[in-house]
């Protein structure tokens, strides 16, 4: 508050330094005073003032400040250390184990509006309360102050980071996730455009383990002001509220990314290997929890990234990286056999921590559907807990929760690509959209061109809701690009961002849709988790124009000749016509309905659309109505095949 008012009268350089100097250990502000960028120096200053911690730290990149925040986890009770060596859990609160999408609010102007389905407060009344509620948050905590850098550094799609938090975890996780930046903020100095977060736990009580979680949670809040590229979170533990450089950061680059011509996306980045050592690169969107991660860690391929990817283009060629360096992923049903690589990286020495899981007093992890007994009991995010445990609502808790998840450093992963670090990125040849979806799309197909790619799969996703956020399981809704989430800019505008971006580039990407979750009347899912393996083989044949399709209303699909093909080389197994025709019928009431709702969202929820989404859903109207008529010829098609 006080830097503010000096802000207006001009006078702060001289009250930062005071403040810097004052809080500081000599160190740690030669560590700041080498950062040639005052704004670093006035953000900082501000939020330590604000804040007001019991001591602060400045790191800068070195292993030894690494080992340090690790260390300072343990110390605070925010992780404790499991019996496999580098493993920890941390325990967040039991009502703070998701993204709070009603507590996530952008920050605008007056007059400043993204379309209704984006949340926002007033700016100066979102600042307001944010100040109010930090006011000597950090009381009795440590700071921690960190720099890191989104993308590769020293690339064309670097952004350097600086990261408040009064929380060793996050700072630890973060650490994890990403790439040291200090270097990166030496290197730009006053050029640096740089993202700032600020957070804090803020009080703390005891959970389980005798680990301590947010206490405050009514007054949790994440807010984002993109006027000055800072992100506000505070009284929450959980990663996707926390951890800046995650889903903070990309709602600050999607923003900027608009404005400058690439693209922010929620997307796994990864090499799919073809016939002569040729590697084709993909990149794909999929709401949380619907099969990212597991299909960026597929067996037989290699991972750049599963979460987050930028996209520019570079020399007219499209080119992807991963932003992050770590991985953040689910735990639930992580068994050997579906998940060999996963469970090879969690369950071996190696720096991991693990959240929102049971842990037995003999010092062991357990999660939901990992192999052997379930212990009896254990202590776990709830407190202690026992087979059979209520909670306050009469809900049974189960031994780990449903959005826990383990964060490691990719380099613990035998398929890592070698391209990750890549300044330039590697360039992508198809992109993957594929949601939660029991009834209407077939398993995989490719569209007839960008536009179509971008309007009828990206732009029309929808997903069946899941435990990766709060709130209620199970219910589709609208998600274009899986990006819905995070969006900084309004929907029509994103989507006119990704047209044009095709269209700017020399040959834009394939684009495919998936369905991992595809079930028949009955209920039962038509496919095994490792087809994936089968349909990657197929759109990497099709991005090199080595095999056909068959064109239908909503895309091209796979010949049957082909998948039994890939399914013999790829699975081992026999591909039967039978399961061909169930899976690959195209569903045309479904997908008329589909439309139905997706124009209706358009018209009703998203004023800025362009135009030509309405032109190609319609054109897609017209072919549906059209096969309708002949349905029977379609089903018969197929079967001959
Ligand atoms: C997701 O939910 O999409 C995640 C985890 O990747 S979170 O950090 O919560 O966003
Ligand atoms: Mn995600």
């Amino acid at each position: 508050m006080i830097l503010s008012h000096i802000y207006i009268v001009g006078r702060f350089h001289g009250e930062v330094m005071k403040i810097l100097k004052n809080r500081l250990s000599k160190s740690d502000y030669q560590k700041l005073m080498q950062i040639d960028n005052p704004a670093v120096h006035t953000f900082i200053a501000k939020y330590i003032d604000l804040c007001n911690p019991k001591k602060v730290f400045v790191y800068a990149d070195s292993e030894e400040d690494i080992k340090r925040t690790r260390e300072a986890a343990i110390r605070n009770r925010e992780e404790g250390k499991l019996v496999t060596e580098g493993h920890t859990m941390h325990f967040d609160g039991y009502y703070d184990q998701a993204r709070d999408k009603e507590k996530t609010k952008f920050l605008l102007p007056l007059g400043g509006d993204l379309g209704p389905e984006i949340n926002d407060i007033n700016r100066d009344e979102g600042l307001k309360e944010i100040h109010d509620i930090m006011t000597n948050i950090m009381d009795g905590h440590e700071l921690h102050i960190k720099f890191f850098c989104l993308g590769p550094t020293n690339s064309p799609f670097s952004i350097p980071c600086v990261q408040l938090t009064d929380s060793a975890y996050v700072a630890h996780s973060e650490d994890l996730l990403y790439r040291q930046g200090y270097q990166e903020f030496l290197r730009q100095g006053p050029d640096a455009r740089f993202f700032k977060f600020v957070h804090s736990q803020g009080e703390l009580e005891e959970a389980g383990l005798g680990l301590l979680v947010s206490k405050n949670i009514d007054k949790r809040r994440i807010y984002i002001d993109l006027e000055s590229d800072v992100v506000y979170s505070a009284n929450t533990q959980y990663g996707g509220n926390t951890i800046g450089l995650k889903k903070l950061a990309m709602r600050l680059a999607i923003n900027r990314a608009s404005k400058e011509g690439w693209l922010t996306e929620h997307m796994l980045v990864m090499g799919v290997n073809g016939s002569k050592n040729r590697v084709s690169y993909f990149t794909g969107a999929f709401p949380s929890m619907c099969g990212k991660t597991s299909t960026a860690m597929v067996t037989g391929e290699t991972i750049v990234g599963d979460d987050i990817a930028y996209l520019r283009n570079i020399d007219g060629k499209t080119r992807a990286v991963n932003v992050e360096s770590g991985v953040f992923g689910i735990i639930e049903g992580i068994n050997p056999d579906d998940d060999p690589i996963q469970w090879n990286a969690i369950t071996n020495p190696a720096e991991i921590i693990f959240t929102n899981q049971l842990v037995t007093d003999n010092g062991h992890n357990y999660w939901n559907g990992k192999p052997g007994k379930c212990p009896e009991e254990g202590a776990n995010h709830s407190g202690e807990w026992h087979k059979g445990k209520k909670d306050k609502e009469g809900r049974e808790v189960k031994p780990s929760h449903k959005n826990a998840r383990f964060t490691f450093r990719m380099d613990v992963l035998d398929n890592i690509d070698t391209k990750i670090h890549d300044p330039n990125g590697v360039e992508v040849s198809g992109m993957i959209y594929g949601g939660r979806d029991s009834d209407t799309w077939v398993p995989v197909k490719e569209a007839f061109d960008w536009a179509h790619g971008i309007i009828t799969f990206g732009a029309s996703l929808e997903s069946e809701t899941t435990a990766a956020t709060l709130g209620e399981e199970g219910v589709r809704k609208f998600n274009p690009m899986s990006n819905l989430d995070f969006l900084s800019i309004p929907i029509g505008q994103y989507i006119k961002n990704n047209l044009d971006f095709g269209n700017q580039v020399e040959k834009p990407p394939h684009i495919f849709a998936v369905n991992y979750f595809l079930r028949d009347k009955k209920g039962e899912f038509l496919n095994d988790k490792d087809d994936k393996r089968v349909w990657l083989k197929w759109m990497e044949l099709r991005v090199n124009k080595e095999a056909d399709a068959i064109k239908t209303p909503t895309g091209f699909i796979p010949k049957y000749t082909d998948l039994k093909r890939l399914f013999k080389e790829v699975r081992y197994k026999d591909y039967s016509k039978e399961d061909y025709v169930k899976q690959f019928t195209i569903r045309i009431p479904e997908n008329l309905a589909k439309l139905e709702r997706i124009e209706k969202i358009y018209v009703d929820r998203v004023p800025d659309a362009p135009d030509e989404v309405f032109k190609v859903l319609g054109e897609q109207r017209k072919r549906l109505e059209e096969a309708k008529e002949k349905l029977e010829d379609i089903r018969l098609h197929l079967g001959e095949l």
